[in-house]
């Protein structure tokens, strides 16, 4: 049986011949070989991963791809894909070989079709998140997917990771937005499963093998994305309480009164908001006092009528009982911008406050209060000074629980102690029955921790779809598996 040792060899560097090569398919415009205009391709949006290759290219279209992949199969060439490189597990920086040829993905960025009566837009895969949400509005329909980096990030990164963001609660991770997928295979043959349907039992169902799979099994080139109603009615609060606990009972309040209108309901800590206001410019705080935790809640539905209502009802509710302590109904599209601002700016806010360990666990949400009580006790004992962020997608479980370490930790720290904090949280995580990568995937950052954690059966079927699909191992080696 092949090892995951197998999948990370590295060749020796690419041949003159191979440049030539894949100069002839994408031409100047299509080839980056100058070290100085490389740079961005080889460091990831963290700053915390940095490789070399000798190219990146970046093909215009799927016969571009096509022929790229098939010469890169048939030299021996391990291939990075690459879409807007916002990832946050290492998966698209090349290793330190140089010997990874890097395919970006964005100069292929058409939206091929928008079917308004199917409901279903056909993208690239270099195109980015905030253009389909912009070709779906055109239509006057909506694209669901949301992320703090929707402006940056790539549809085929997105299908890659299976990204997860902000509406999930409704409408479901990347996996269930799609129904087709067109991929470019390992060996360079061209899969095309653009399939517009709703309903298609014709066997296994190819498509996700591909979603999640982080560029170890093919390079996705396009997809049919499904397309929902669009969302005239919005209202949107922000609401301070006691406890996670309390924040857990508003959610189930909130969706046992707005049902589907319940659009997201994210959580951030008290630490998390405090590393916002001190380190995002133009932000401020929602609520007068201090509270322990903060969600941000948003209804939506087809029209504006009874949104309101439904939500000030259901937040006077919470606040009669004490599950919330305070809140803040948005006013104003710049007030229900401004409580975005602070959610998506946790991230930046965390690399300028320093160096921190990441951890994006899943758990049923029932037992989220329970966990953090019990890793929070955990890690203090290991660790007393760590600041804990944890923020998260509360609707979906899906918590980042991020560690602050201490103000000059040196990276020869920061990693003498990754370890063993990962093993207090992953530890717990796992044995209260939940998943150490939610929706950031596993790149370089949880190779070895999903090998740790993953039972040996589960690992042994992965290999056995990469052995099959990618035999000689080509695909973004060092990831994931
Ligand atoms: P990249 O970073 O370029 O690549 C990611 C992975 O996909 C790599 O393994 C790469 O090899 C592979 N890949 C890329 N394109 C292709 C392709 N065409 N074919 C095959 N493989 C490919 N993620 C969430 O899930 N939820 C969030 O809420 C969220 N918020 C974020 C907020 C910020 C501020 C930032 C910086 C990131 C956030 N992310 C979030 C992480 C990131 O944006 C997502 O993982 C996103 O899906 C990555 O898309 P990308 O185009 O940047 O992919
Ligand atoms: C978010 O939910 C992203 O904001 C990023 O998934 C999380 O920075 C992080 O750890
Ligand atoms: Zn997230």
């Amino acid at each position: 049986m092949y090892s995951p040792a197998d999948f990370a060899q590295a060749p020796a560097a690419p041949h003159p011949e191979l440049i030539r090569r894949l100069h002839a398919v994408v031409g100047d415009a299509g080839l980056i070989t100058d070290t100085e205009a490389q740079a961005p391709y080889l460091t990831d949006w963290l700053g915390k991963w940095r490789g070399r290759t000798a190219l990146v290219v970046r093909p215009r279209d799927t016969d571009e791809t096509a022929a790229v992949i098939r010469i890169c199969h048939e030299t021996h060439t391990p291939v990075v894909a690459q879409g807007g490189n916002t990832g946050m597990s290492g998966g698209a920086t090349p290793d330190a070989s140089g010997a990874q040829v890097v395919l970006n993905m964005s100069r292929m960025n058409a939206i091929r079709a928008v079917d308004p009566i199917n409901n279903t837009l056909t993208a690239e895969a270099g195109v980015l998140l905030a253009h389909v949400q912009q070709a779906a509005l055109e239509v006057e329909r909506f694209f669901p997917l949301s992320l703090g980096s929707e402006g940056s990030c790539t549809i085929g990164g997105n299908l890659a990771t299976n990204a997860g963001g902000i509406a999930v609660l409704r409408y479901g991770n990347t996996r269930d937005l799609v129904l087709g997928i067109e991929a470019v295979l390992p060996d360079g043959r061209v899969w095309n499963g653009l399939r517009a349907l709703r309903k298609d039992n014709t066997g296994y169902d190819l498509r996700h093998l591909f979603i999640g799979s982080e560029g170890t099994l093919g390079i996705i080139t396009a997809a049919v994305l499904k397309l929902f109603p669009k969302p005239l009615g919005r209202a949107t609060a922000w609401v301070g309480a006691s406890s996670l606990e309390s924040l857990i009972d508003l959610l189930s309040l909130l969706r046992a009164r707005g049902g589907e209108r319940l659009v997201a309901f994210e959580m951030m800590s008290d630490a998390s908001l405090s590393l916002v206001l001190q380190h995002v410019v133009d932000t401020r705080a929602p609520l007068a006092g201090t509270h322990a935790f903060h969600a941000l809640v948003e209804l939506a539905d087809t029209q504006q009528e009874g949104l309101d209502e439904l939500l000030e009802q259901g937040l006077g509710a919470a606040l009669e009982s004490g599950l919330a302590e305070d809140v803040a109904v948005s006013r104003s599209q710049a007030q229900t911008a401004a409580f975005w601002k602070i959610r998506e700016g946790i991230s930046q806010a965390q690399v300028r406050a320093g160096k921190a360990i990441k951890h994006d666990i899943a758990l049923p949400i029932s037992s989220l209060a329970d966990f953090a009580r019990q890793a929070d006790a955990a890690l203090r004992a290991v660790q007393p000074d760590v600041n804990i962020i944890n923020f998260g997608h509360l609707g979906d479980g899906n918590l980042h629980y991020n560690v602050l370490m201490p103000a000059g930790t040196t990276a020869e720290q920061l990693a003498a102690q990754t370890e063993s904090l990962n093993r207090v949280v992953h530890d717990l995580v796992t044995h209260m029955g939940g998943s150490i990568s939610a929706e950031h995937g596993i790149g370089q950052l949880r190779r070895d921790e999903m090998r740790h954690y993953k039972p040996a059966l589960e690992f042994e079927l992965m290999m056995r779809i990469k052995q099959a699909l990618d035999p000689n191992h080509l695909m973004n080696p060092g990831k994931l598996l």
